[in-house]
């Protein structure tokens, strides 16, 4: 009989976060600050380290690896969370985006083969000056062309099937705030979380799949689902939303309206929980998410936060456990992008 799979957890909290039982052992969290800047956090959000991936298997079940050169991660041999950094610098390859997310995802490839968990649930993508151009392309696109390479290379599909992600900008040395001292971008920053089972792909039929999007958006597309439905042990379903903004097909509406792209946000976000929720046979609330809002500019803070709540309550467990944290969205047209996950608690 195969052994009984171990159960990924969530726990919540800056530090000492509520433990889901005795012997929790954190193989994680994703640090949104930094590389990006914490503007507010709900009554029930303890700051930007706010989700801990933890597992109930026992101490000396952990797999701790770091190369000292940028990638580090932690498995219990079911579950792996880990980051990747690279620096830019002369050393990457001319400074090229390109080669350096193809370099840094054929290195999470092989981390994840050595870990024995290859199955992606769930990516973080950060990166200095996201919709600045390079060589007479958007960093973001360039970005784009050599994780698609990485996949296809791989033979992991760059199509259906992609993992959730989210890909959010954040200052880059060049504009002014040195080194990481500063923000903590200095280079390209992934952080994720993998399993030894595929994951469930969800669309948003109400948005071409953005693996699909017209070239007229960048000669790669990007690569990621809309959603993944994760089985994390003991018959509990997690649902991993992608950044999430104010597209609809493929094209963003509501140009430069925040309060606009917001409810159109929560829109998808609905529509994603729906067909989740259709796919999984239990419900996913939009009221219920974790969310992470990434807003471009601090200053719609509180117009955002008012959307929010007009649409999901201001006391929703949404509201109450949002982080709101400045990061540019990869599109330059785009305000705002909402990531969430749906958690057994
Ligand atoms: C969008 O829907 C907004 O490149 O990994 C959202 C989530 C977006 C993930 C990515 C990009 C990514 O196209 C942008």
């Amino acid at each position: 009989m195969a052994e009984p799979r171990r159960v990924l957890h969530v726990g919540r909290g800056a530090a000492g976060f509520q433990a889901p039982g005795e012997g929790a052992v954190v193989l994680g969290h994703c640090d949104y600050e930094p590389p990006l800047r914490l503007l507010a956090s709900g009554a029930d959000a303890a700051g930007p380290q706010d989700h801990w991936w933890t597992t109930g298997a026992p101490p000396a079940a952990i797999e701790a690896f770091d190369d000292g050169q940028g990638l580090g991660w932690r498995s219990d041999s079911e579950w792996t969370f880990g980051r990747l950094q690279l620096p830019e610098s002369a050393a990457s390859a001319g400074n090229d985006l390109e080669a350096l997310s193809h370099a840094a995802y054929t290195r999470l490839f092989a981390a994840l083969a050595q870990a024995g968990t290859p199955q992606l649930l769930r990516l973080w993508n950060y990166l200095p000056r996201i919709n600045q151009e390079q060589a007479g392309l958007e960093r973001y696109r360039r970005f784009n062309l050599g994780r698609q390479a990485a996949f296809q290379q791989a033979g992991r599909s760059a199509f259906d099937g992609a993992p959730a992600a989210c890909a959010l900008g954040c200052p880059g040395p060049a504009d002014g705030a040195d080194g990481p001292g500063a923000s903590g971008c200095s280079g390209l920053t992934l952080y994720f979380l993998a399993g030894r089972q595929p994951v469930t792909p969800v669309e948003n039929p109400r948005q071409v799949s953005a693996y699909r999007y017209p070239s007229r958006y960048g000669p790669s597309a990007p690569t990621f689902s809309r959603a993944a439905l994760a089985d994390l042990g003991s018959g509990r379903t997690g649902l991993f939303i992608s950044g999430t903004a104010s597209i609809v097909g493929h094209e963003t509406v509501h140009l430069g309206d925040v309060r606009a792209q917001t409810r159109e946000t929560v829109t998808n976000l609905r529509t994603v929980c729906e067909v989740a929720s259709q796919r999984a046979g239990r419900c996913f609330a939009a009221e219920q998410l974790e969310l992470v809002v990434y807003l471009r500019h601090p200053a719609d803070l509180d117009a955002v936060r008012e959307d929010l709540a007009a649409a999901l309550g201001a006391d929703s467990p949404a509201l109450r456990g949002a982080i709101f944290v400045q990061a540019d969205v990869c599109r330059a047209d785009l305000l705002v992008e909402i990531e969430a996950h749906g958690l057994p608690r």
